[in-house]
């Protein structure tokens, strides 16, 4: 059949932000939205002849429609062969997984993550290089200054194959090889944790809630957990994606996840609860009444990862976003390991753990993971837990305290304030980064401000520079306030605080997170004048 040229034009802001391009639906329905930003990915890949692509999404409204288009897309272009995810489905990690296991050049996922979907809701797109990971940010550079001079795309008219089907069928010369989103996934995890142990502790009687959020982490969670591990039927709920994700933001914080966290606090709750997001990259980890800070999390995987065959042999380097806690600092300190402290986003990792600098990687925004894939990893973080907990017989609430016990702990809460409006956002990051040279040495609250920066990083592997990453006040003794503008939204902008307080006494463990915090929020208010700059007088989101 034949393969058309299609004229075009470029579509201002195609500008991947900390995951791929996203916007609301509307916008990516617009006529050529799509295959502009498509197009621009192959030519930035150059020939494809001969090159197998993984693609996928989190099942999200317009997810099938995109799937089609991008097939159709690839045909016209020269792909050798497309792996595609049964009903157009993959998780973020399973397209990592299938990637480095079959050797793809590259994949792409549709998905706007943990933002709400359906008609009204967004979508995204974002491509991922061989190594299984997010495209580093000078590829994704290319990709939108491709997108600003684009002149025509190229599309398949043959008709579509069933992607419904587990089968290989053809368009043009293009291989679509439709496989089981779960299986490559599940065996990878199965190599990593002692199935066997928490076989043992779900037959013990061990009661657990997965909350799927209605996305794209249900299938694996029931064919890993109720199906592997024989976790008992409804151990996961809200299991089956939905294309609106019954109407929820599939963020898994005790805000969104609320459901999950009234089961945690009740007198039937229980012993230990999980959520993931919109693409299953993301985790909560909730013991009974008792929510995980996701900074401890990692810093206790980090600590406890030899429980874990995978990681029996001790890790390398820990590495973390810089607003996330740094509880992975001491753990890494104490392993002898070095630390890693990178811009918010997944793709910063990639290097470090191409190059064995870091086994594990984690962000303050419920996403943990290592050196197995090159995406964070819910239902991983969830095992690793259930490996955990079935090593040592204890509760969640458990591992939690005593750590702070071993480690001190680091009181850590995220303040958003979003749908704000973009001018008033961008005044408040410019008003703060006048200031910052001034607030050195300044007493407030009883802290005194050690330094006060714009974060910046240079790459250790590759020596690529990445400026103006999120404002930091950090005070003598190591409490930290950290402001950033999100790169993952599509309404007006949302401005994210985030605070942290170590704290080593073990009696004083107990306060409530807010209390312990509070002169710092102050600080942080008074600061950036929030009241003042954005109309608002509280967060909108807390975690
Ligand atoms: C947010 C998080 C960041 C995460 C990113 C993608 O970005 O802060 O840690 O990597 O989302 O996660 P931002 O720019 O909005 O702060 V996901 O699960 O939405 O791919
Ligand atoms: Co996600």
């Amino acid at each position: 059949m034949a393969i058309l040229t299609v004229p075009t034009q470029p579509i201002p802001g195609q500008k991947p932000g900390t995951s791929g391009l996203r916007k609301k639906v509307a916008v990516f329905r617009q006529q050529h939205y799509l295959e502009n930003f498509v197009q621009s990915v192959f030519d930035t890949l150059g020939d494809l002849s001969g090159k197998t692509l993984v693609l996928g999404g989190d099942g999200r409204f317009h997810n099938r429609t995109a799937v089609h288009t991008i097939l159709r897309m690839a045909a016209a272009n020269g792909v050798a062969r497309v792996l595609v995810g049964r009903g157009g489905l993959l998780s973020t990690p399973a397209v990592s997984c299938v990637i480095r296991k079959h050797e793809a050049l590259g994949g792409i996922i549709l998905s706007a993550s943990h933002n709400p979907g359906g008609p009204d809701g967004d979508f995204g797109i974002k491509y991922n290089i061989g190594n299984g990971g997010p495209a580093p940010e000078g590829v994704t550079e290319t990709i939108y200054q491709r997108t600003t001079t684009i002149t025509q795309y190229r599309v398949s008219d043959d008709p579509d194959v069933d992607i419904d089907k587990i089968g290989r069928g053809y368009m043009e010369q293009m291989q679509v090889e439709v496989i089981d989103p779960v299986e490559d996934y599940a065996d990878m995890l199965e190599g990593l944790f002692d199935f066997d142990a928490i076989r043992k502790l779900f037959a013990g009687g061990f009661r657990m809630c997965f909350d799927a959020m209605s996305a794209i982490s249900g299938p694996y969670a029931q064919a890993i957990l109720e199906g592997r591990l024989g976790a008992p039927a409804g151990t996961v709920i809200n299991a089956v994606p939905l294309e609106d994700f019954g109407g929820h933001h599939p963020d898994p914080n005790p805000v969104n996840a609320a459901q999950l966290i009234e089961l945690m606090a009740g007198s039937d709750a229980p012993d230990f609860g999980a959520a993931s997001d919109g693409d299953a990259d993301r985790n909560m980890i909730v013991g009974r009444n008792f929510a995980v800070t996701p900074s401890d999390s990692l810093a206790i995987l980090a600590a406890n990862a030899q429980v874990a065959p995978g990681y029996r042999g001790g890790i390398a380097g820990i590495a973390r976003s810089m607003p996330t806690s740094r509880a992975a600092d001491r753990v890494a300190e104490a392993l002898g390991v070095k630390l890693y402290e990178t811009p918010t986003g997944w793709k910063y990792f990639g290097n470090l753990l191409d190059a064995g600098l870091a086994t594990l990687c984690g962000e303050e925004s419920y996403g943990t993971g290592s050196n197995h894939i090159r995406e964070k990893d819910g239902v991983w973080a969830v095992l690793f837990w259930l490996n955990l907990l079935a090593v040592t017989g204890k509760s969640v609430q458990q591992i939690v305290t005593e750590h702070w016990a071993r480690f001190g702990r680091n009181y850590y809460s995220r303040h958003d304030y979003e749908a704000i409006e973009t001018h008033a956002a961008q005044v408040l990051m410019d008003d703060l980064r006048i200031k910052l040279s001034n607030l050195a040495g300044q007493e407030m609250n009883h802290y005194t401000v050690d330094f006060a920066d714009d974060f910046s990083y240079t790459d250790p592997v590759d020596g690529s520079q990445s400026a103006q990453q999120g404002i930091r006040i950090v005070m003598t003794d190591g409490s930290r306030i950290v402001y950033r503008l999100s790169g993952t939204g599509t309404e007006g902008a949302t401005l994210r605080i985030y605070l942290e307080r170590y704290e080593a006494d073990p009696a004083l463990h107990n306060i409530p997170t807010q209390q312990a915090l509070a002169p710092l929020i102050a600080i942080a208010d008074s600061v950036a004048s929030i009241a003042l700059n954005t109309g608002r007088s509280n967060p909108t989101v807390i975690t």
